[in-house]
């Protein structure tokens, strides 16, 4: 559609693009997103934003500038809002999820474990207890 306006666009994969011993990646989706005034991290470290974070962020990087959208200034995290909550926290099977750190090696092997177990699901990420609390979805959404 882009290229019919004359407009050229690339994306990226959403995930499965990272370093398997770094666990990280060139491109960042999140902060992507949080740069576009998408939304604000939360403990979970997932950016959340006025409907919740139960979703996945993509990129389309284009050739034209556009005007950004302004970035939030409110918390959309229950926990930073108020200071109640790490739901997150507490629902994390390995507790690599802490309040002010998160052991990403630890829960990357979770995920493979779960996923050896679920081979029919084919290539993907099996856990997401961190992204079903009260933030998942939020009332922005109806
Ligand atoms: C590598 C990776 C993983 C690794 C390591 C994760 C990590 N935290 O480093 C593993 C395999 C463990 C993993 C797990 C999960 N992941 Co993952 N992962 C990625 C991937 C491919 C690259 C991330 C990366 O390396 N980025 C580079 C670094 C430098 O940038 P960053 O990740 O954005 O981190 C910066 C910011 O997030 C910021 N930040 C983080 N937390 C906070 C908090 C505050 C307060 C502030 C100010 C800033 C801040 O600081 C970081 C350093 O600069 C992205 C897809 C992508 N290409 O972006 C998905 C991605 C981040 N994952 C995602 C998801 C959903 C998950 C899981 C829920 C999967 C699951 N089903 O269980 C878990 C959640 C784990 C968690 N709580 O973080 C989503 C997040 C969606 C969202 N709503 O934010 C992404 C964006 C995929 C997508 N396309 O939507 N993931």
């Amino acid at each position: 559609m882009l290229s019919a306006e004359g407009v050229k666009a690339e994306t990226i994969k959403a995930t499965h693009t990272y370093d398997e011993k770094t666990l990280t990646t060139a491109w960042s989706h999140r902060s992507s997103a949080f740069i576009a005034g998408l939304g604000r991290f939360g403990v979970n470290r997932m950016l959340i934003t006025p409907v919740g974070c139960a979703g996945r962020y993509g990129s389309v990087i284009i050739s034209e500038e556009i005007t950004p959208d302004q970035r939030p200034t409110e918390e959309f995290c229950t926990h930073l809002k108020n200071g109640k909550c790490l739901f997150c926290v507490r629902n994390c099977p390995t507790e690599a999820l802490t309040v002010d750190g998160f052991d990403k090696h630890k829960c990357h092997r979770h995920l493979l474990e779960v996923g050896e177990r679920l081979t029919d699901l084919g290539l993907c990420d099996v856990c997401g207890k961190c992204v079903v609390g009260p933030c998942a979805i939020l009332s922005g959404s109806d």
